[in-house]
């Protein structure tokens, strides 16, 4: 595993800054958000330091893709969610604030008012 010391999320997945873990397995790393959107509001990430979308390699993007699609779902069903918005800010210019490649899951509830 590649893990870059002064990356923020490398020190998350490394505990060496504290979290509220939702999931971990030896590849993927999930938390809840600092700022949350909504009850839930989860960020995943591999564990590998990746900065983008565009660097991961074609079976590294299928891999936590996986993953990703196993984590929302038990997160929706945690939080007894009724949907949720998955997105990925990819690059400075949209919205990436941390550089590394992250995926966020905010939960969404018929009592929030849905839509975007
Ligand atoms: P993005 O803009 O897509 O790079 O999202 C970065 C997210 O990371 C943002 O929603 C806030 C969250 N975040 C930043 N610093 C921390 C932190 O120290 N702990 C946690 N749990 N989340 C953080």
């Amino acid at each position: 595993m590649v893990i870059v010391m002064d990356c923020l999320f490398c020190k998350i997945i490394s505990g060496e800054i504290p979290s509220s873990k939702v999931y971990e397995d030896e590849s993927v790393y999930a938390f809840l958000d600092i700022a949350p959107s909504s009850i839930g509001h989860t960020l995943i990430m591999p564990k590998k330091h990746i900065e983008n979308f565009n660097e991961m390699s074609p079976e590294d993007a299928a891999s936590f893709f996986k993953s990703v699609n196993k984590i929302a779902k038990g997160v929706e069903k945690g939080v007894s969610a009724d949907g949720s918005n998955i997105g990925l800010n990819n690059g400075t210019v949209a919205g990436q604030e941390v550089p590394h490649v992250h995926i966020h899951l905010i939960p969404r509830y018929e009592s929030d008012g849905g839509g975007g």
